[in-house]
């Protein structure tokens, strides 16, 4: 049977794909045949509801809905004949006579007015109906409103929320024209179970839902309405998905997610709702140096009033002493005593820049950035086993799998539209396997929910991987063809029986086998791992596991298959790219490599690269503690909040002699600043990014910095200038440029290529190659091309309950909050949601403590204590709280232990022995 179908449509023979609906095939050819339900963009399935699309089709005594019939070969289709032509006006006029006035429009621009024109209506002949007969306005949300006095009931927000990101919590109340939309069971949209993805909005056609920042107070409004529509990239985590950001009056109206490569026009929360951050009133807008007269260095200063601290200064005299403090420490001390945070907020260029100022600068290898504590023990394991520390296949595979196991790692909250493509994964039939200590909301799509002990990553993966050897499940072949130390692992892994490692994390040893045979019989496997792997003394161990365990059943090289650690920041795999590490230059060139430091010295006019790898993020910070390092330029990100043990942290940072901070808010980082560097945030700039997938994308300049805020590259220029280098770039393109030089990854990636095509994946095998999805089926960037089996062994964490910290504290992040919340406590809509600083524990652990849900508890560790409002929440176990990081009046960090994986040298984030205590109301009065 062919593939291609032969039609007839409007006279013309036409040929067409089999499974093409007549609506794209008309499309596809310029034809505008109007459309309601029927929207247009990945993940939505035509629903052939409206009949706004109608069209004859020769023979047929109906009119077909064009946009869910598929032509066959022969049909005769007519669009445009005077039947469909009226029909299609009869459905415009009957749906405008329900409408609001174009002029009182919710959104005056909406696609039903366009397509009311397109049809060839401006009003209708019908009278009508009576408005009693629905709810009409609903207020109730922060960030949406609904209107639903312009509902068409095309069910578009109903898909948008069950289909594309499977939310699950708009449907359909009534029945044919008197349906309309509602969230959960009847519940106003702020009061459900709505996590404000708005998808709903974005699909909207009449402007029933709309962005509350779009209509006025009457719920009059208008989407067309702004100056400029800049296509960029999402500030916020690593899935990078591309918006649309509407500018008006140089402020953000709204936000609209674009068909990026990873998010394929979806957004979550903060990529909608969240960008408001960039316009508060604590933008940093001058240069600030610390008074001469001003009080003790400490989280003392008040955002909105500065100026009791700090002074304000020229850009000219606080470059110069950013610069001077800088260079007459390297001068006095030698360049060893000063050493530098560079960010994953900022772009490749700004990275790169970051890590060669202060090589280059310093003389030595010094400079890391938040990556030490996110996936440094994940890509130590990839590195040593795989030989590539990126993802092995883009998180958007799994619509090629059959199984995937994800463990450790909360996607709904923190990377929520990659976990809209896992959550469809289910609905088509995948089998989900997660694997976390904590129920996760998407526990309920999982075909598999191993809620086992913490800190036990390595005896529940072993044991799954003893069941696949003893049960020979492995992929001879593949081991044969595509590893090395196979003999080795098996003879290690057979001590780990399902029994013995089922006391020790608590899953029986039937379900264990249960799993390791669904992930070894699948056909194609994926496995995506978080913090959860890699926060841990023992994080390179726990990624090492999961690395064997697909390359025993050979799940890596094939769509639908590989290794996928899920990266935190927008641009954390970028930075990593760039060189922002201690170990290695750019693309992980290791600085012990005379050749690559030669390489360098060519490319760095004469700069002599330190042979001796440098110190990471808490080796540093000890240095800053014992005044080894008495100076330090910090450019995007919060120490002072995100550090383990951040007492410790902070008595560092108060004892530089001198810090410069580069951020776009007064952080508590900066707050023990000598000078402040005021900075643009990413839709201030232009540079480019790379998401967890290897997609490098260009991130646009759509509006001016505040004041005068400068971007960073620019500001990192001109310090480099400043302490003598001869640095002369003018652009961020050139900078790019001269990355190319010595990033392999970036071949056949070009600065026109980004401007042009938006995001080209790495690697990239020739001009017009969009980049590889998926690497390694034809063998591993290490030796003989073959990936490696690490045996690892069952650590304890480095500190357990005892008498005295009874409980395990983990910590970590909600949905509306990032990191130290230095830019969500600023977004209006994400502060209104999670407004205070909270942690979970279950509701019996509650009931004996004698704590109300909602009420005041006392967290202690061996670092320090904590107040905090305690949720109830079965997800956590009884013996464990979960807190997260983002609230400076509550710190998590004040109580995490520093202790550090030996490997990837970050600190054990998720375990600590904590004890909770209950804080009567008297108490808290009298503290
Ligand atoms: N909303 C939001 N999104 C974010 C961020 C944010 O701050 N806010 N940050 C971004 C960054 S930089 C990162 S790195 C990612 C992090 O994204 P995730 O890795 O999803 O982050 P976490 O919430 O820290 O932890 C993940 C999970 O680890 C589980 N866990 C705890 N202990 C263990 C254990 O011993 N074993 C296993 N297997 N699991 C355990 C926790 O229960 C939790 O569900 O998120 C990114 N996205
Ligand atoms: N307890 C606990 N602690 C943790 C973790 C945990 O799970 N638990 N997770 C760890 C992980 S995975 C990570 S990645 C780190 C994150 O730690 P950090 O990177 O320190 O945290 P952020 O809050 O993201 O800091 C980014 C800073 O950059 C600023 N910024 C944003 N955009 C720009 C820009 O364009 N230019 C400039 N100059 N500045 C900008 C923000 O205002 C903010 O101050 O936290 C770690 N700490
Ligand atoms: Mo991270």
């Amino acid at each position: 049977m062919s593939d291609t179908i032969r039609f007839t449509l409007d006279g013309q023979e036409v040929e067409a794909e089999k499974g093409m609906t007549i609506w794209e095939v008309a499309n596809g050819r310029g034809l505008k045949i109007p459309h309601l339900c029927h929207k247009p963009a990945p993940g939505y399935r035509p629903d052939g509801n409206c009949r706004a699309c109608m069209v004859e089709i020769e023979g047929e005594r109906t009119l077909a809905a064009s946009c869910i019939r598929e032509p066959s070969d022969g049909m005769v289709v007519k669009t445009a004949t005077a039947r469909a032509q009226t029909a299609r006006k009869l459905v415009m006029e009957l749906l405008l006579a329900d409408q609001p006035e174009r002029n009182a429009a919710h959104d005056k621009s909406s696609h039903l007015w366009d397509m009311a024109e397109a049809t060839g209506v401006s009003e209708s002949r019908f009278p009508t109906l009576e408005a009693e007969r629905i709810p009409l306005l609903d207020d109730s949300h922060i960030a949406m409103k609904v209107n639903l006095d312009a509902c068409i009931q095309c069910g578009l927000c109903v898909r948008a929320c069950r289909e594309v990101q499977v939310n699950d919590v708009i449907g359909m109340a009534g029945r044919g024209h008197d349906a309309y939309p509602v969230f959960d069971l009847a519940d106003p949209m702020g009061a459900s179970t709505c996590v404000a993805c708005g998808e709903c909005v974005q699909a909207c056609p009449t402007g029933a839902l709309m962005p509350a920042t779009v209509v006025d107070e009457n719920q009059v409004g208008d989407r067309a309405d702004f100056d400029k529509a800049v296509q960029s990239v999402c500030p916020f985590c690593g899935v990078g998905c591309q918006v649309s950001i509407k500018i008006k009056d140089g402020k953000v109206k709204y936000v609209e997610g674009v068909n990026g490569p990873a998010n394929e026009g979806r957004l979550c929360v903060k990529g909608r709702f969240g960008y408001d951050y960039i316009h508060h009133p604590h933008r940093l807008t001058k240069p600030l140096i610390r008074r001469k007269d001003a009080p003790e260095k400490g989280l003392n200063v008040d955002p909105n009033n500065p100026l009791t601290h700090f002074r304000e200064a020229t850009w000219a005299e606080a470059m110069d002493a950013a610069a001077h403090g800088l260079a007459d420490l390297r001068s006095y001390y030698g360049g060893a005593s000063v050493a530098g945070f560079g960010s994953a907020k900022c772009t490749n260029e700004e990275a790169y820049l970051f890590q060669k100022f202060i090589r280059q600068g310093f003389g030595h290898n010094n400079v890391d950035h938040c990556t030490r504590l996110c996936h440094a023990s994940s890509v130590a394991a990839l590195m040593e086993n795989v030989g590539s520390g990126a993802v092995t296949a883009t998180f958007n595979e799994i619509e090629n799998a059959d199984v995937a196991i994800v463990i450790g790692a909360n996607p709904t909250e923190n990377h929520p539209v990659a976990a809209t493509f896992f959550k469809q994964f289910t609905k088509r039939g995948g089998q989900l396997i997660i694997m976390d200590p904590r129920g996760t909301a998407m526990k309920r799509h999982a075909a598999h929910m191993l809620q086992f002990r913490p800190g036990t990553d390595v005896a529940l993966l072993n044991a799954i991987m003893n069941v696949i050897v003893e049960e020979k499940l492995y992929d001879r072949q593949y081991i044969e063809g595509f590893t090395e130390g196979f003999f080795e692992f098996r003879d290690h892994i057979r001590a780990f029986t399902p029994e013995r490692m089922s006391e020790l994390c608590g899953i029986d040893a039937e379900t264990i086998r249960t799993v390791a045979r669904t992930y070894a019989r699948a056909e194609r496997a994926m496995i995506f791992w978080g913090m959860g792997i890699s926060q841990h003394i023992h994080g390179t161990d726990n990624s090492r596991c999961l690395i064997s365990l697909a390359l025993l059943c050979g799940h890596v090289g094939r769509p639908g298959t590989g290794l996928h650690p899920l990266r935190g920041q927008n641009n954390v795999q970028g930075a990593s790219d760039a060189g922002l590490i201690p170990q290695v230059l750019p693309d992980y060139q290791s600085v012990t490599d005379p050749e690559v430091r030669a390489l360098f010295k060519h490319i760095w006019r004469g700069t002599e690269i330190q042979a001796t790898p440098g110190l990471t993020v808490v080796e540093i910070m000890d240095r800053v503690y014992r005044g080894e390092i008495k100076g330090m330029y910090i450019l995007g990100e919060n120490p002072a909040m995100s550090d383990p043990d951040v007492e410790h942290a902070r008595k560092a940072l108060a004892q530089l002699d001198h810090l410069v901070v580069q951020d776009i808010f007064l952080t508590e980082t900066a707050n023990y600043a000598d000078v402040i560097l005021p900075a643009s945030a990413l839709p201030e700039k232009t540079g480019t990014v790379t998401n967890t997938n290897r997609q490098v994308q260009m991130a646009r300049k759509a509006i001016e910095p505040p004041g005068e805020a400068r971007e960073d590259w620019e500001i990192i220029v001109d310090l480099a200038r400043r302490i003598g280098l001869d640095w002369d770039y003018d652009d961020p393109r050139e900078i790019f440029d001269e990355m190319k030089m010595s990033m392999r990854s970036l071949h056949h990636i070009t600065w026109k290529r980004l401007a042009t095509e938006h995001a080209v994946t790495y690697p990239c095998n020739g001009p017009d190659d969009p980049g590889q999805a998926v690497v390694f089926g034809d063998g591993f960037p290490r030796r003989a091309g073959r990936a490696k089996f690490t045996p690892a062994r069952v650590t304890p964490p480095a500190e357990v309950p005892d008498e005295r910290f009874p409980m395990i504290l983990t910590t970590g992040r909600q949905l509306e909050h990032w990191h130290t919340g230095s830019m969500t406590r600023r977004a209006t809509v994400l502060d209104a949601v999670e407004p205070e600083a909270n942690c979970s524990l279950h509701p019996a652990t509650l009931r004996k403590l004698g704590v109300e849900p909602g009420g005041l508890v006392r967290l202690t560790t061996r670092r320090g204590s904590i107040q905090v409002m305690a949720r109830a929440d079965r997800a956590v176990a009884e013996d464990m709280v979960f807190l997260p990081f983002a609230y400076v009046e509550a710190a998590a960090n004040i109580l995490t232990n520093p202790a550090l994986d030996p490997f990837g040298k970050i600190p054990e984030f998720k375990y600590s022995a904590v004890r909770v205590e209950k804080v009567d109301a008297g108490q808290v009065a009298a503290e």
